[in-house]
């Protein structure tokens, strides 16, 4: 029925046309849902990467999508028609060239966007290690996240070093997780800040994060580190200054008591064998 000529345009002139349909709904309407939402600006520029991916990614889709409903239609075989394959295809210059060139261009594209973004001020909201490359400007709070089976402890070094069990911060300002851990390798998921950090012995791995708005957000543990691993997530919060001020002011009122038991202030700590042994 069809002319075989005309099979690569009506597939092209379909995706063309599929791509021009779905391609403003996933700018507009699923991009500013992706995650891990806007808390922070880390997260604002998570969200406009997983946009990024997903418009170069339309195309591709819609063209397997409409290669594939095309080829169960148009090449069905009647009935009775058993056994008649097609002739077989030694090479097609055009799609080759084609199908070469769209896919190096969108995998080019993606491993510039992405070095520059992961280049940019803050990083992308993963640990950089002890010495970040990349520091922003003024005088971010620090905040060590000290991991442990199974539960994350908050340490505020310009706060006397109290150490909390919840995680609190003022809005509008600069912080910088310190995050470590006491014994396994886990790993410091604040989600709706944009920040999964490493957390492994004996290191300060250093995150920053700028808070935008009062809200709380989900802690999780993001690395199977033993039995409890699934329990090991809480809420935090961000607060106002005043609020916050209060807060830290109860907290070392109420820690001051067993600050003595607790390991003293280090950037980093190493496991203790006799921890746990007793
Ligand atoms: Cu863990």
């Amino acid at each position: 029925m069809w002319s075989r000529r005309g099979h690569g345009w009506r597939i092209a002139a379909l995706t063309t046309i599929g791509t021009a349909i779905v391609l403003p709904l996933v700018v507009f309407v699923l991009g500013p849902n992706m995650p891990p939402g806007k808390g922070t600006p880390v997260a604002t520029s998570q969200v406009t990467d997983n946009t990024v991916l997903l418009v170069v990614m339309t195309p591709f889709t819609v063209f397997i999508l409409v290669y594939l409903g095309y080829a169960l239609t148009a090449f069905r075989a009647k009935p009775g028609e058993e056994g008649l394959d097609g002739a077989p295809l030694r090479g097609h210059f055009r799609s080759q060239v084609a199908w070469l060139a769209s896919t190096t261009a969108a995998v080019l594209f993606l491993a510039i966007f992405g070095t520059t973004e992961l280049l940019a001020d803050n990083g992308a909201g993963g640990g950089a290690g002890p010495n970040p490359v990349t520091k922003p400007g003024g005088a971010p709070l620090p905040v060590q996240v000290i991991g442990q089976q199974w539960e994350f402890t908050y340490r505020y070094p310009t706060y006397g070093g109290v150490e909390t069990a919840t995680l609190v911060l003022p809005v509008g300002r600069k912080i910088a997780f310190h995050v470590t851990s006491l014994d396994a390798i886990h790993s410091f998921w604040a989600y709706e800040l944009g920040v999964k950090a490493d957390a492994n012995p004996g290191v300060d791995n250093i995150a920053y994060v700028e808070t935008k708005k009062i809200s709380t957000f989900h802690v999780r543990c993001a690395e199977l580190c033993g039995l409890w691993h699934g329990y090991m997530s809480d809420t935090g919060h961000v607060v106002s200054d005043a609020d916050f001020a209060s807060w830290i002011a109860a907290r070392k009122r109420q820690f001051a008591p067993v600050m003595k038991y607790l390991p003293k202030y280090s950037s980093s700590y190493n496991p203790d064998p006799t921890f746990r042994a007793g």
